[in-house]
């Protein structure tokens, strides 16, 4: 496959689609195709499925919410993202597999190898070229959430629940999580407080040390 594969990850309102965006902006800037995505959703499918695991207010059995989750992802691998990539496009991706391992896994406490198997089946293997780890205490995405507009179902799961996420990504970060769980691909943190223009920076700093042939075209031309 020629394209590359970027996910980002991280609490709610750390900051991802904004800075997914700007990213895309740098490298279609360069003339390079760019496509993005967001979990889940980015298909008919994904977005039926987004729908009912984030904007109902029902409640839903923790392994149904898991493989909701996967069955959007499945659906986007096969359908948008491996396609994507065999063209030869960059995919910036708006959460991905380390959301199920947070949220399900360390805020649910479903049974780690389980899900890592169902993931398997998901992704046909697929692992990410890096993922941008976003990193900003709990409560501090959640209020950004909040000033944005209305919370969904997982928003409102409450501050015990979204705490053992944050600390589940963090986890993620160390070299000895990531040695363990060669399906993430490499990670790198990125310090998510400050302002958009100062994330930005970092992130590019982040593509520059780790993924450099992408990282050319996101150097802006004046
Ligand atoms: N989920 C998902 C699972 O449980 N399991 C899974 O397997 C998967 C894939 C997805 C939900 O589903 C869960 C996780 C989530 O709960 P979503 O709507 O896609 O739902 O939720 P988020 O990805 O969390 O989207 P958010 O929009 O809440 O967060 P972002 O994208 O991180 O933040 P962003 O960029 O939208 O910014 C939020 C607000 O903050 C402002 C923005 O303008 C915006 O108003 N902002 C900043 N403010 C100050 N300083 C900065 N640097 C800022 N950057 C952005």
């Amino acid at each position: 496959m020629g394209g590359r594969l970027v996910v980002f990850e991280g609490v709610e309102g750390a900051g991802k689609s904004t800075q997914l965006l700007r990213l895309r902006a740098r490298i279609e800037q360069s003339g390079h195709a760019c496509v993005i995505f967001r979990e889940p959703g980015g298909t008919l499918l994904g977005d039926w499925i987004r729908d009912g695991v984030l904007a109902k207010d029902w409640a839903i059995d923790p392994r149904a919410e898991a493989h909701l989750f996967m069955a959007s992802r499945a659906q986007l691998v096969a359908g948008e993202i491996r396609p994507a990539l065999e063209r030869g496009a960059c995919v910036l991706l708006d959460r991905f597999f380390l959301s199920t391992y947070a949220y399900q896994i360390g805020g649910r406490g479903l049974g780690a190898e389980e899900v890592r198997v169902a993931n398997r089946l998901a992704t046909g293997g697929l692992v990410p070229d890096l993922t941008l780890l976003l990193a900003i205490p709990a409560n501090v995405g959640l209020s950004r959430a909040e000033h944005r507009g209305p919370t969904d179902r997982m928003e409102r799961a409450g501050s015990v629940f979204l705490q053992t996420v944050a600390d589940a990504f963090t986890r993620f970060a160390t070299p000895e999580w990531q040695s363990q769980h060669p399906e993430a691909g490499p990670i790198a943190t990125v310090d998510a407080i400050g302002s958009p223009e100062e994330v930005e920076q970092r992130i590019v700093a982040v593509m520059a040390a780790r993924l450099p042939g992408l990282a050319a075209k996101t150097e802006r031309v004046a």
